[in-house]
């Protein structure tokens, strides 16, 4: 078959044949003619059909994967249908949320934590957890290319039927990624996952943003790379529940044992984030598996003090609210900064206070007066 070509409207009456390429006619029919895979996946080609708010909330109920990573690709949607439509479901599926237990994992690139969240999932499984793994990747608003790496694939976690894995959010800025990760935990926990791990990067903001979405929190570090190299600045070993030196094993061994006994002694003179619970230095191996139970009893231990003293739903309890205001501070400030009579004055204020003709402070009320005007006349 030789597909008929045609020459796009666009391309000047008088051009060469080298101007400009031919568009092919669409091809009808049995697809598999042109691509061998679609002959052997022939139902995956199949347009997808939309699914209504009960659909989707149906299916993640059941616990069906597709629809659970549709309705996360409904959430990290930019289109304001798919927006309230995300609210319908989530609004619905509320009451089956909260059943979990959060937990964030954080280091730099590199320290091993996709190749733990693995090992540490597999191990859940083999006891009986269901396991969500999501990610919070700040680098992939602006690059398009993730920090986390790989592995976070996790191949082996994958194939297994009581593992649910969302590798890199679609982009946006990382309160946005920040939020829909939320809501992705949400429905994660109404399809029945009860331990998620949420992995993210040691470098700048996302580690504070998903300490504000977890129950307990990990650092995942490794020997002999000095703090600065591994870009942990005293406030990240702050907020974290538990510090782990990865990688111990081979002839690692003894240098993580060495690195642990220094960051236990650092710990003794943080102030603790969570009431009831002082944190320790523990070391692991992702890889031979060893202190990966001890690990899993650690954030036992931690759950059940803390359930015990209340701060667990205390900590949850402020964390909605924190949510709460976040979100009005995102959705004013996006109001602000898209709003006509703003945009029309912003780079001559801008200029002003750039050639020193006008006080920072002047201008911000400027610009909120204008904002203000304009809101009102709208009502
Ligand atoms: N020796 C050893 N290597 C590990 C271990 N865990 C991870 N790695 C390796 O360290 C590299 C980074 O791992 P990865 O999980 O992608 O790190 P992440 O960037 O923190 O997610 C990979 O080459 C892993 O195979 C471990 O326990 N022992
Ligand atoms: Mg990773």
């Amino acid at each position: 078959m030789t597909p008929e070509s045609y020459k796009p409207e666009w391309v000047p009456e008088n051009a060469s044949e080298a101007f400009a390429t031919k568009f092919v006619k669409g091809i009808d029919g049995n697809l598999s003619n042109t691509n061998p895979y679609i002959q052997q996946n022939p139902q995956q080609v199949k347009k997808r059909k939309s699914l209504t708010p009960d659909e989707y909330v149906e299916g993640v109920l059941k616990g069906d994967r597709v629809i659970l990573a549709r309705a996360i690709t409904l959430i990290e949607s930019k289109s304001q249908n798919h927006y309230e439509l995300s609210q319908e479901v989530l609004n619905k599926l509320l009451p089956y949320t909260g059943n979990s237990l959060r937990i964030g994992i954080t280091g730099v690139p590199g320290a091993g934590k996709s190749t733990l969240i693995e090992a540490l999932g597999l191990y859940l499984i083999s006891q009986g957890h269901k396991v969500a793994v999501l990610a919070v990747d700040p680098s992939s608003s602006v690059t398009g290319g993730s920090v986390l790496g790989d592995k976070t694939r996790m191949e082996e976690l994958s194939r297994q039927q009581n593992a649910f894995i969302r590798p890199t959010p679609s982009g946006c800025e990382l309160g946005g990624v920040a939020f829909k990760s939320r809501e992705a935990i949400l429905v994660c926990e109404a399809a029945g996952y009860d331990v998620i791990l949420i992995e993210t990067v040691g470098v700048g903001q996302s580690e504070i943003a998903v300490r504000s979405m977890v129950d307990f929190f990990l650092l995942v570090m490794i020997a002999g790379a000095g703090d600065e190299l591994q870009g942990i600045k005293k406030g990240v070993i702050e907020i974290a529940d538990a510090l782990v030196v990865n990688k111990a094993d081979g002839d690692n061994i003894q240098k993580a044992k060495l690195a642990q006994a220094e960051y236990a002694h650092a710990l003794r003179y943080l102030t603790p984030t969570t009431r009831g619970w002082r944190p320790k230095a523990y070391t692991c191996s992702a890889y031979t598996k060893e202190g990966i139970p001890e690990l899993w009893n650690v954030i036992k231990d931690f759950e059940k003090i803390t359930k015990d003293n209340g701060f667990f739903y205390e900590r949850r309890k402020q964390q909605n609210i924190d949510w709460v205001f976040s979100m009005i501070e995102a959705k004013l400030k996006k109001l602000f900064y898209n709003n006509p009579a703003v945009l029309i004055h912003l780079d001559e204020i801008r200029n002003a206070v750039l050639n020193n003709q006008l006080l920072p402070t002047t201008a911000a009320d400027k610009l909120i007066q204008f904002f203000k005007e304009s809101i009102s006349v709208d009502f």
